[in-house]
């Protein structure tokens, strides 16, 4: 197994099946699984998976007991996951499952012996409404000045790097959106690459400006706080 997919859903019945769909096809030189995590999905989702699953033994499906958010869909994923190289992208297909092999290739050039490597999708043409692409630029200014992240896209779904370099960030509720902050806290590199956005073609969507301005205030004094309290740990056995 050379790498894991992991695909955090919620309510996503119309899209999660054409998307997995086009990761096969993407993906057929690469030894791979998805993972789907279910977030205790409303709908059919469910349902739609274990039909899918019926065809397809690369599938695995994680289901939460209870709605823990994006951020812990991801971190349930990523434990489960079987491969130490880890690509996560939306459920929705807004990201496009053909840069994953180009990412791919860049993340094993990049990490070389070390395992610290993000590399991070730039949606640098965003297929999303006009509300969403003007609040995300200023919120990404905005970001990028406090937290010297030095990144043109932090919430892009689609992002690939290790398992354990992962695993052994902190966690908290929305972690996802600062993954680029959180790893140049702990000595990580990031590579920012341009990817394929898309519209969302169905279902809806799960984020607006309520549930993603105060809590994105919120969390960049959460995070600068764990800036200052970070350190690179770096050790040898004798
Ligand atoms: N696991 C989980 N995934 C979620 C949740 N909310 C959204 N998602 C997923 O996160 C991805 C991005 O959400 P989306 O609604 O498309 O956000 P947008 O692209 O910013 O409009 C999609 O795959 C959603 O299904 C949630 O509460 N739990
Ligand atoms: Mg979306």
């Amino acid at each position: 197994m050379n790498l894991s997919v992991v695909i955090p859903v919620f309510n996503e019945e119309q899209s999660i099946g054409s998307l997995i769909t086009e990761i096969s096809d993407a993906l057929i030189k690469i030894d791979y699984e998805i993972v789907v995590v279910d977030d205790c999905s409303s709908d059919e989702t469910a349902n739609v998976l274990i039909k899918i699953q019926k065809n397809n033994q690369r599938l695995r499906i994680i289901r939460h007991k209870k709605n823990y958010g994006q951020s812990f869909a991801i971190r349930s994923g990523v434990k489960c996951a079987k491969s130490s190289w880890i690509a996560t992208l939306d459920g929705d297909g807004q990201n496009d499952p053909s840069d994953i092999p180009r990412l791919f290739d860049a993340l094993i050039e990049k990490s070389g012996k070390n395992k610290n490597v993000l590399i991070a999708g730039f949606r640098f043409k965003r297929k999303d409404s006009w509300l969403k692409r003007i609040s995300s630029k200023y919120a990404n200014k905005v970001r990028s000045g406090l937290l010297q992240d030095e990144v043109p896209d932090t919430g892009c779904g689609l992002k690939l790097f290790s398992r354990d370099f992962f695993l052994d960030l902190p966690s908290f509720n929305h972690m996802h959106r600062y993954i680029p902050a959180l790893y140049i806290s702990r000595g990580g590199v990031v590579f920012s690459l341009k990817v394929n956005h898309r519209h969302r073609e169905k279902g809806y969507s799960k984020y607006g400006f309520n549930n993603r301005f105060w809590v994105g205030i919120t969390d960049l004094f959460g995070l600068m706080w764990l800036q200052r309290r970070s350190r690179e740990v770096v050790y040898k056995e004798k």
